[in-house]
């Protein structure tokens, strides 16, 4: 239903957020219990400057999309005001211990999550008081807004791509995206979309003796390297039509977390900007490729960070 006095929403911003645990580690924040030495700053730094850009952006609410809150029948929107608990990474423990508590726009998730049934993707509200927020959410969430200032809402992800293939998770997360755009519009509201995950994904499978030992960090392999760069060269070309066009093939090529649909969701929710994006900075995580990028609407306040 058309709201006739209400301002149209909009996506102010739309970010690619990457999520390892490390990254907040890093940060040693009062909500972690572990304690680093640092590590990875070149993409603490530039989460660091994207942070301080949405300062000064007008927004009511940061939408993220998560590969970490994995749902096989369905897409999944938080449907609770509040959420507290303690999220503690599967695979690393030693690093992330993170005690969270979550303010959720309900109102807009169950906007989208109605946009997106009605046309005709299966979905559900979680309503479970004791559901564990994922360690996606949080880390893309904190390091893009530390204050925590701001209600989120998180979208799971349907694994289409293990079902199927990476080609109809491409299709499904662009019908959920155009869904998304359309609840926003109607919301009235200002929203900031996350699409959190790394690029290619290929991981050592032992760690450090110090996780944060820099001397040890590196990519995987060159490949995964180069399918990177060409990827970030598209972006600052702005084509991002053609980026989630060989989005399947990069995401078979790399293992990149793209499979889980956040990507090819946030630039369908952005009708695929063919302006430049903001590149924050690019750093491997245990070998996976991190990028922090950005993608203005504004032309007024769009800039060429690096
Ligand atoms: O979830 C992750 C990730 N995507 C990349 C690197 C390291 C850990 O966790
Ligand atoms: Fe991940």
């Amino acid at each position: 239903m058309s709201r006739p006095f209400m301002a149209k929403g909009e996506i102010v911003a739309g970010c690619l957020a990457p999520h390892p645990p490390h990254l907040v580690y890093a940060d040693n924040p009062d909500q972690n219990e572990a304690y680093s030495e640092g590590g990875w700053e070149t993409l603490r730094w530039g989460y660091q400057r994207l942070a301080r850009k949405l300062k000064n952006i007008d927004y009511d609410v940061m939408v993220v999309f998560t590969p970490h809150w994995q749902t096989y029948i369905g897409t999944h929107f938080l449907g609770l005001p509040n959420f507290k608990s303690k999220s503690v990474d599967p695979i690393f423990p030693n690093l992330f211990r993170f005690n969270y508590d979550i303010t959720v726009d309900v109102e807009l998730s169950e906007a989208m999550h109605n946009e997106a049934a009605a046309s005709g993707i299966i979905t559900k509200m979680m309503r479970n008081p004791d559901f564990r927020v994922d360690y996606g959410t949080i880390v893309s969430c904190h390091l893009l807004n530390p204050e925590w200032d701001k209600p989120i809402v998180t979208i799971s992800s349907n694994r289409n791509a293990h079902y199927y293939s990476a080609e109809v998770m491409n299709e499904q997360a662009a019908a959920l995206g155009h869904a998304c755009r359309k609840a926003i519009e109607e919301s009235g509201k200002k929203v900031v979309l996350v699409s959190s995950h790394s690029l290619s994904h290929r991981h050592f499978t032992t760690e450090a003796p110090l996780p944060e030992d820099m001397s040890r960090e590196h990519i995987y392999n060159h490949s995964n390297y180069v399918w990177d760069m060409k990827l970030i060269q598209m972006m600052r070309d702005g084509k991002m039509k053609e980026v989630i066009d060989i989005l399947p093939e990069f995401t078979e090529q790399t293992i990149a977390e793209t499979d889980a649909g956040a990507f090819t969701w946030m630039m369908s929710a952005m009708e695929y900007p063919d302006y430049p994006a903001e590149i924050y900075g690019y750093q491997s995580v245990i070998g996976t490729g991190n990028l922090v990028a950005s993608w203005d609407p504004s032309e007024a306040s769009r800039e060429l960070v690096l």
